[in-house]
């Protein structure tokens, strides 16, 4: 392995691998080729400190959808690390896991691999010398054998665009662009445009400071309760005292939960029965059990997945008092094929007086002025605008650099017409390049963390082979590559997500190729898939030695 060298003297810096991103996929891809292969690593990041998404989205409210004590680093990062953390509420905040991570960067010594508020402008693969050459938006080039992307999944912030909002005269941001001072909502009119996971959060945690509350929705979704509460120390003792067997468990499951899955359909149950299995999990809350724990064809078979709305509209009716806005917010639409949020009185929160549902799905916004939101039947004066409206998911943050493989193909060009990958993790004329969570991984669909590990684990299985193999340029082969588009979209055409508009499907950005971006097929029986490519000897990968010219 080289020895970097330090920028100067017109030498070209050269490490072993180049990770773009310091969230829980850079740090970790950090700690396996740095400190367990050896390997001069270098990680850039955007933000001022670890964290990725837990960096970006500090808006009130900002809360994990996975239960605190599974959205970590498993037993395979560090036992100790498990053992000394100590989760304080059922889904953690913003705000602690990002003290986690900082915990595991200073316990695994991570900071002086990484460089801070540093952006990567470009990637070029140089053919001839067989390296990446990675430059940053503070001029420094640095030439990598390895390019590791770790840009997260949700990184790129969608703002639509709505004619007259550059007038706006009060203060409006996106929810992933929080600014560092916080905003200061009481006594003020707002409007919060969207209704996805961060809208759910952001909306009962700010309603009981504003005067007025806006919430603009064009799709209701399908909210399941969380039902947060406080840790106690005989839980977290008791988890402590079995994590080995959670963490095997979790990396066996279909989503990454160490969860028993729901078995039978919904169809072969009695009403009262369905009752009983819906009620059970809505009263425990929690995503994975209510989604994936009471029966086992809600994702695949429609009449099934029927009765789980049904429930869920019934429980909002429940819960709302004005039975024309219960209705608005009723998703009737197939559950499961929009990403369902996790609420902690979200739905509560339309019972206050100061609290309006706007429906701009049949009134869309006309116009913003620089006092109001103006829809096709209404005008809103508002002095906050907050857009909860998402992100370019899975690929905007890969394309917002200028990545070019070889022969200086850029990797929007070769996804023209939509990911093509093989495994999730590499593409065809883009040699020594591994995406952690990249389009048609398991990645979104699964509990980020135990993804997140299974894919650095493999990519640096795979360098640590191929440098004992002596390969030292090894890329996907065009025939398994379109064996994994067509696996893929055979999975994806089996359930029934791409019937829904969403950003799984890339309908929330104009101009977005409309196909599944993250893989249905279950983290388990992905990492199958892996597990055999890696023992056939990466099968379906090109493997070559090259005579590099000498790199100046
Ligand atoms: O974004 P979204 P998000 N006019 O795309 C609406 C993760 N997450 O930030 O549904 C009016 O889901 C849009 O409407 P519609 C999680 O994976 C995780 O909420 O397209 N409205 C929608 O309501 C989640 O799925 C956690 O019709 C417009 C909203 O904006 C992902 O992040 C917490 C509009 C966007 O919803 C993204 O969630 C929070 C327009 N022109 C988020 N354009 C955790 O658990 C868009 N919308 C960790």
């Amino acid at each position: 392995m080289e020895n970097a060298t330090q920028p100067g003297n017109g030498t070209l810096r050269q490490v072993d691998a180049v990770v773009i991103g310091a969230g829980f996929a850079g740090l970790y891809t950090l700690h396996c080729l740095r400190d367990r292969l050896g390997l001069t690593t270098q990680v850039y990041e955007a933000g001022s400190d670890v964290g990725g998404t837990w960096y970006w989205n500090r808006y009130p409210g900002a809360r994990c959808d996975s239960e605190s004590v599974f959205y970590m680093f498993s037993d395979h990062l560090s036992k100790d690390i498990l053992q000394e953390w100590n989760w304080s509420e059922r889904y953690a905040g913003q705000a602690e896991i990002l003290r986690y991570l900082q915990f595991v960067a200073d316990k695994m010594d991570l900071r002086r691999g990484i460089q801070f508020n540093t952006r990567v402008d470009s990637a070029m693969f140089d053919e001839a010398a067989n390296r990446w050459l990675v430059t940053t938006n503070d001029g420094q080039t640095v030439s990598a054998r390895y390019l590791i992307t770790g840009v997260g999944c949700l990184s790129k912030p969608f703002t639509p665009e709505f004619k007259g909002m550059e007038t706006f005269a009060g203060q409006s941001c996106h929810t992933a662009e929080w600014p560092d001072e916080g905003i200061d909502f009481t006594g003020k009119r707002v409007a919060v445009v969207g209704t996805g996971a961060t809208a759910v959060q952001i909306v009962p945690e700010i309603a009981g400071e504003v005067e007025q509350l806006y919430v603009l929705q064009r799709t209701p979704s399908h909210d399941v309760p969380g039902r947060n509460h406080p840790l106690d120390d005989a839980y977290i003792a008791e988890i402590k005292g079995r994590y080995g067997e959670v963490w095997d468990h979790t990396r066996d499951s279909f989503g990454g939960f160490p969860f028993s899955p729901g078995e039978g359909s919904a169809t072969d149950a009695t009403p009262d029965q369905r009752a009983q299995i819906y009620n059970a999990a809505w009263q425990k809350g929690g995503l994975g059990g209510f989604a994936f724990g009471t029966f086992g064809d809600l994702m695949v078979n429609k009449e099934a997945n029927d009765t789980i709305v049904d429930f869920i509209c019934e429980k909002i009716h429940e819960t709302v008092e004005d039975p024309e806005v219960a209705e608005a917010l009723s998703p009737r639409y197939p559950f499961f094929t929009k990403r369902p949020p996790l609420e902690h009185g979200y739905y509560e929160t339309f019972n206050q007086d100061n609290v309006t549902l706007v429906d701009v799905k049949t009134a869309p916004v006309k116009e913003i002025t620089p006092t109001s939101i103006i829809t096709e039947n209404a005008e809103y004066e508002v002095d906050i605008i907050i857009f909860a409206t998402g992100f370019d998911a899975m690929t905007g943050a890969l394309f917002a650099m200028d990545i070019q493989g070889r022969d200086g193909i850029k990797l929007q060009q070769k996804w023209a017409e939509g990911p093509r990958t093989y495994l999730g993790l590499a593409t065809e004329g883009f040699p020594n390049m591994f995406m952690v969570s990249g389009p048609q991984s398991p990645s979104v669909l699964t509990n980020m963390p135990v993804s997140i590990e299974q894919h650095v684990e493999w990519i640096s299985q795979c360098i640590q082979a191929m440098d004992e193999k002596g390969v030292d340029c090894i890329e996907p082969l065009p025939a398994a590559e379109e064996q994994w588009l067509a696996h893929h979209a055979e999975v994806s055409d089996a359930t029934l997500i791409p019937q829904t508009d969403s950003w799984w499907v890339g309908a929330n950005v104009p101009g977005k190729k409309r196909l599944l971006y993250p893989y249905p097929g279950g983290l388990d029986n992905y990492r199958k898939v892996c597990d055999q490519v890696a023992e056939n000897g990466y099968d379906g990968f090109a493997q070559t030695t090259h005579e590099v010219s000498a790199v100046s």
